[in-house]
C-alpha cells in the first residue's frame, strides 16, 4: 500500500495513510465530495440536511429532514452556567480560544458520555454558544434575545447576535453558505486529525473538540480565514495594476499572497467559485469584492510565474472574509469560529465513526504512531 522511507519522517505525516474515513473525501481537481457529493452540489442546502448526511451517510428525505431539524431543536437549549464562565474570559483572548473554553464549559456542565449524543448535543448548541461568546467578548451582555429554539441553527445565531443596521437575510443565507462548505475536509486535515486523536484515548467529545478547534486555531489552519481578509483589507484598491504590483511586492518580501494556494487542490476550490459567484448575486459592487474579483485573476498569473507553486489558483479562504465582512460580520478576528462552528459537524461525524462503527464496531485503538530516537545514546548519571 505505501512504502515508507526516510524522506517520509519528520514531514508531519504528509500523505501517509493512517486510517479510512466515511464522510468526505478530496481530488486535485474537484476539491471536497461529502460522502460521494462533490461539495458545489450541496452548497445551498440547508446545514441541518448537511450535518444529517455527514451523520448518515444518504441525505434526508423531506420527513427525515423535519425530523432531524426538530430532534436539533429539542437538544438546543444550554445549560445554566455557561454565561458565567463567558463573563469571567478575557476580552483579550481570540476568540477561538473562547471557543474552545466554551465547548469544554458544555462538556463539564451536560456531557453524557455517548459519542453520538453528545455530538448532535454538541452541534445544537454550537449557534448559541457562539453568539454569546460574540456578546460578552465584546461587551454586549444587555439585552441578550432568549434564544428562540424553533429557529434553523443559522437563525439562532443571528437573532442571539442581534445586530443592528443588518439583512438578517442576507447574513443567514452567507452564514448557511458558509457552514455546509467548511463542514468537513477528508480526515487527515489537522483539527480532524487533532480530535480523533484525543477521542482515541476516550477523552469525550467535547474535550475532543476543544483539542480540535485549538489545532485549528493555528495561522497555518483555520486561522488563515482571518489572515486572508486582513490581506485583502490590506490591498486597498481593484485597479488590476495596482493589485499586480501589489502581489509581487508581496512576493518580492517573501511574504504569502493569501487566499491561493493548496496542498492537496490543483485548482481553483470549488469552495471559492461557490462563495465568488454568491458575492457577484449579493455584494458585486462592494469595494472588498471588487478587489478580490481582480486577485482572483492577477494573483494566479503571476505566481504561476514561479514553478515551485503547485497550484497558483484561488483557495477557499479568498472570499470567505469579503462575504462575512459585507454582511455585518465586521471583526476579522472572529472569523475562524465560523469555521470551528461547521467543522463541529464534520469532526463530531468521523469520531462517531471511529469510535461506533470502524474496526467492526469496536473502535480504532489508541493512536500511537512510530518516533524514531535521535540523538539520544545511552548514559547514566554519574
Ligand atoms: N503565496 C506565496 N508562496 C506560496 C503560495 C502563495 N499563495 N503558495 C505556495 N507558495 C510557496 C510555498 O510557501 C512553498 O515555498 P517553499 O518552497 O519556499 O517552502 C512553495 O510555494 C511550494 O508550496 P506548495 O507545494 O505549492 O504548497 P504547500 O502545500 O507547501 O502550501 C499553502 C500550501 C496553502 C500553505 C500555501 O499555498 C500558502 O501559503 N498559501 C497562502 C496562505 C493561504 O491562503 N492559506 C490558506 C490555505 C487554505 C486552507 O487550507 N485553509
Amino acid at each position: 500500500m505505501f512504502e515508507i522511507t526516510s524522506s517520509h519522517i519528520n514531514i508531519g505525516m504528509r500523505g501517509i495513510p493512517v486510517g479510512t474515513c466515511r464522510t468526505s473525501f478530496v481530488t486535485p481537481s474537484e476539491g471536497v465530495h461529502y460522502c460521494g457529493y462533490p461539495i458545489a452540489e450541496l452548497a445551498s442546502m440547508s446545514p441541518e440536511d448537511v450535518v444529517y448526511l455527514l451523520f448518515n451517510k444518504e441525505l434526508p428525505n423531506p420527513k427525515q429532514s423535519a425530523e432531524f431539524k426538530a430532534d436539533l431543536q429539542s437538544r438546543g437549549a444550554l445549560p445554566d452556567g455557561v454565561e458565567s464562565v463567558l463573563s469571567s474570559l478575557p476580552s483579550e483572548g481570540h476568540p477561538m480560544d473562547w471557543l474552545s473554553v466554551g465547548i469544554h464549559t458544555l462538556g463539564m456542565l451536560d456531557g453524557v458520555n455517548n459519542w453520538k449524543e453528545d455530538a448532535m448535543n454538541l452541534i445544537a448548541r454550537m449557534p448559541r454558544l457562539l453568539g454569546l461568546i460574540f456578546r460578552y467578548r465584546e461587551g454586549r451582555t444587555e439585552n441578550i434575545p432568549s434564544d428562540d429554539l424553533s429557529l434553523s441553527l443559522v437563525g439562532r445565531f443571528t437573532n442571539t447576535l442581534d445586530l443592528e443596521d443588518i439583512d438578517s437575510s442576507v447574513m443567514n443565507q452567507v452564514l448557511a453558505t458558509y457552514l455546509v462548505l467548511h463542514m468537513d475536509h477528508g480526515g487527515g486535515n489537522l483539527s480532524t486529525f487533532t480530535g480523533k486523536a484525543v477521542a482515541s484515548g476516550k477523552a469525550t467529545i467535547y474535550s475532543s473538540m476543544a483539542g480540535a478547534m485549538n489545532a485549528l486555531s493555528g495561522p497555518l489552519h483555520g486561522r488563515a480565514n482571518q489572515s486572508c481578509f486582513e490581506f485583502v483589507k490590506k490591498i486597498g484598491t481593484s485597479n488590476p495594476d495596482e493589485v499586480e504590483d501589489f502581489v509581487r511586492g508581496e512576493l518580492q518580501a517573501k511574504r504569502p499572497v493569501f487566499g491561493f494556494g493548496h496542498a492537496v487542490l490543483r485548482a481553483e476550490d470549488p469552495r471559492a467559485t461557490v462563495q465568488f459567484a454568491l458575492g457577484e448575486q449579493i455584494c458585486p459592487h462592494d469595494e472588498y469584492f471588487k478587489t478580490i474579483r481582480v486577485l482572483r485573476s492577477v494573483a494566479p498569473k503571476v505566481l504561476s510565474e514561479n514553478p515551485r507553486i503547485s497550484n497558483p489558483n484561488a483557495n477557499v479562504d479568498i472570499a470567505s472574509g469579503t462575504l462575512l465582512n459585507f454582511v455585518g460580520l465586521r471583526d476579522p478576528e472572529y472569523y475562524t469560529t465560523f469555521f470551528g462552528w461547521a467543522r463541529v459537524a464534520g469532526i463530531g461525524a468521523q469520531i462517531v465513526d471511529e469510535r461506533t462503527v470502524m474496526r467492526g464496531g469496536k473502535g480504532t485503538p489508541i493512536y500511537r504512531p512510530k518516533y524514531i530516537a535521535e540523538e539520544q545514546t545511552l548514559r547514566h548519571v554519574d
